[in-house]
């Protein structure tokens, strides 16, 4: 295959992926640990909108791209998310198990999908995924009330700790894979449950750290599509 061909088979399997919730709920931790396995540095964000790009291979074989978009500080009412919600392929809804409201909240967020989509003939794959794990001993949001809003909507499920790193190469993965109708195979689920410890961050100098790891295919603009 040539470079180009090899190019615009790549373009064709890029995936729009948009987290959604609650401020918060750690969403841009999410992407923060997802894209640079790093937490509490997040990087700067342009105009309160940032997407990276993350490519994966599912099954060993399939390439895929993920532009992975982090709405900022848009709320509910925000003038712009329903131009980042438009044209996803996969959504993640995300909520702080430890805070009851944002687990409520995941319904508005939910109907503003819908809303965006109305239009369209399917909805994206959308996963609600339960963050912050690792603060299980204080739990406000029981697993069965997750489970019974999934089984509602027909949402993929996931719980994750941006903190801990525990399970978050894995929800994105799993979305991917039902986006493109593919089985995640074994090797699949034993390379991305592994757990990385969360680094501790020493705030006096981390100021002078790179945000960025040059090796990070992630763009610090963007526009609106
Ligand atoms: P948002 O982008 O949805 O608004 P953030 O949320 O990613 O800014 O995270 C909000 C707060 O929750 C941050 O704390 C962040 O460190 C914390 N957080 C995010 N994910 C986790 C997690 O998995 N576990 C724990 N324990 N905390 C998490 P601060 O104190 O900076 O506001
Ligand atoms: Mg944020």
């Amino acid at each position: 295959m040539s470079d180009s061909e090899d190019e615009s088979t790549d373009r064709e399997k890029q995936l729009k992926i948009v987290l959604l919730g609650d401020g918060a709920s750690g969403k841009t931790s999410l992407a923060t640990r997802y894209s640079q396995n790093q937490f509490g540095k997040q990087y700067q964000q342009t105009v309160g909108l940032d997407f990276f790009l993350q490519r994966i291979v599912i099954g060993g074989k399939s390439h895929v791209t993920l532009q992975v978009w982090d709405i900022g500080g848009q709320t509910l009412g925000g003038k712009m998310l329903e131009n980042y919600i438009y044209g996803a392929h996969g959504i993640l809804l995300v909520y702080d198990i430890t805070n009851y409201n944002s687990f409520e909240n995941v319904e508005d967020w939910f109907q503003k999908v819908k809303k965006v989509f109305s239009e369209a003939e399917s909805l994206p794959s959308i996963m609600l995924v339960g963050n912050k794990m690792d603060l299980e001993h204080i739990r406000a949001v029981k697993q069965d009330r997750h489970h019974k809003l999934c089984s509602e909507h027909n949402l993929l499920s996931h719980f994750v700790s941006a903190k801990t790193g525990d399970s978050i190469n894995l929800c994105f993965k799993k979305l991917a894979a039902d986006i493109l109708g593919l089985k995640l195979t074994k090797s699949d689920l034993e390379q991305t449950t592994q757990v990385v410890k969360a680094e501790i961050v020493n705030y006096s100098n981390s100021a002078s750290l790179p945000r960025h790891p040059a090796r990070q295919p992630r763009s610090s603009m963007c526009s609106v599509m």
